[in-house]
């Protein structure tokens, strides 16, 4: 079965986890991703977080799956004209480096474009113009700018950051939508465009309803935020709402047996209007479906403390996999806090591909995740990341249809480091 982006060449200028989880992703709907790295160097977090000495880290095998990996020193006169070379093969370029970097290689947009002009330029820069577009940006960087950090977390804690890769992987994906769309307009025009994605803005985007609740704010207090039936008076900027759920029903993290040693023995609960009557027959108190304070959400907001300390002397008294085992076939929304290793271990997930086991001629055999975007039509198949430099001659050969001799001199002139045998 041809995949969706099947003859779709991606020239991949990316590094770290922002720029090459949209290339992987690239990877997986079937486009040639050919990894540009600096020779003897590569991506920086091959050698990051390392756990097996001499291997590349999880951290990069789980970032760069389907891909090509080919040493090139852009900075080097003959590396310039092979990179030249790449930009009139490739349909799309996806780059993340710092602000400027690409213009001070000599590949400003204007030239790529000059060069080749149906090309796709995709650039993640950590802000968007303006008094910090110079900066250089990571993840938590990008959280805290985003508005995410300050949203997050409990009312008498500091701000805090998400374990969810929003500002990295979150742009990452991003950037993609962005791709494919100028792909799309491609096929119409002819003519390839610039795709920015700002990692603040993608954490904006992604933290839209706090925007939202900002500017509600104005209009009174926020009444589905616990702060407002505890009678805590709000400030002028959107609260951290702890585990209030952000769609205005009331929700609550509650321990559950084990709690006492295991530490995430938890389940979210909400308690909807729809299943109330449910949720009080359910833990054991019948006549708060009618009682005066109990019986509408609007009498229950000053008591959801009350409320939910009862619910939790009822879901003590279960696992987490019980809660949801009751809980569900009456509509009552909950979710057991899983751990990774419980995810690590649920075979539903690897029989949907979610989570796949790798092989990997470094490091042996490891668990991945894989794509969680699921087309009918152009199913993956994932396959490990490629060693530094394994497919640099087979590109310059097939690819750039450089001959024998030319490839010589290219090695000669010290663009592509040192000649590496591709791994068995
Ligand atoms: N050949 C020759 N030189 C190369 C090369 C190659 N194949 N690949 C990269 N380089 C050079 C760059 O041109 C740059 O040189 P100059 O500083 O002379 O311009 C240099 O390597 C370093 O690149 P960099 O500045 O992008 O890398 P860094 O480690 O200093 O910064 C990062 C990393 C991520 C902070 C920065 O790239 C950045 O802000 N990127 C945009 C935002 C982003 O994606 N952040 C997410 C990172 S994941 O948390």
């Amino acid at each position: 079965m041809t995949k969706a982006l099947e003859g779709v060449k991606i020239l991949d200028f990316t590094h770290v986890q922002s720029g090459p989880t949209c290339t992987q992703i690239l990877g997986w709907f079937g486009a040639d991703v050919i990894k540009v790295e600096r020779p003897g160097v590569g991506d920086a977090t091959r050698k990051q977080l390392v756990d097996k000495p001499g291997a590349d880290s999880l951290y990069f095998t789980m970032l760069n799956h389907n891909k090509r990996s080919m040493e090139l020193n852009s900075k080097n006169e003959t590396g310039k004209e092979v990179l030249t070379r790449l930009i009139k093969e490739c349909d799309v370029l996806v780059e993340n480096f710092a602000p400027g970097a690409l213009d001070r290689m000599g590949f400003s947009w204007e030239r790529v474009h000059e060069i080749n002009p149906r090309i796709i330029m995709a650039s993640i820069k950590g802000f968007g113009p303006g008094k910090y577009e110079d900066c250089k940006v990571y993840e938590n960087v990008a959280q805290c700018a985003g508005g995410s950090a300050s949203t997050t977390g409990f009312l008498d804690g500091p701000p805090l950051v998400t374990g969810a890769q929003i500002g990295d992987s979150g742009t990452g994906l991003h950037l993609c939508l962005g791709i494919v769309t100028a792909l799309f307009q491609r096929e119409k025009t002819g003519v390839g465009q610039r795709v920015s994605v700002a990692m603040q803005d993608s954490v904006l985007n992604l933290a839209r309803v706090k925007m939202r609740d900002q500017q509600r704010l104005e209009a009174g207090p926020l009444k589905e935020y616990s702060q407002f039936g505890e009678g805590i008076p709000f400030g002028e900027a959107t609260p951290r709402a702890g585990n209030d759920s952000g769609g205005g029903q009331p929700g609550r993290i509650l321990k559950c047996k084990g709690w006492e040693t295991d530490p995430n023995a938890y389940t979210y609960f909400i308690i909807q209007a729809a299943v109330w009557e449910k949720v009080c027959d359910l833990i054991g108190e019948p006549n708060w479906k009618t009682d005066t304070g109990f019986a509408t959400p609007p009498e229950r907001l000053d008591k959801l403390n009350q409320i939910f300390e009862r619910i939790e002397q009822w879901t003590m008294t279960k696992t987490k996999f019980e809660i949801m085992d009751l809980c569900n076939p009456l509509d009552i929304p909950v979710g057991p806090i899983l751990s990774m290793k419980e995810i690590a271990e649920d075979e539903g997930l690897y029989a949907t591909g979610t989570l796949v086991k790798v092989d990997h001629p470094e490091r042996g055999e490891y668990i991945s995740v894989g794509c969680p975007i699921k087309l009918s039509a152009s199913p993956v198949e994932v396959e490990r990341s490629p060693l530094l430099g394994e497919h640099t001659e087979e590109i310059l050969r097939d690819v750039l249809k450089y001959s024998d001799e030319e490839i010589q001199t290219i090695s000669e002139s010290g663009a592509i480091g040192e000649v590496r045998k591709a791994a068995e």
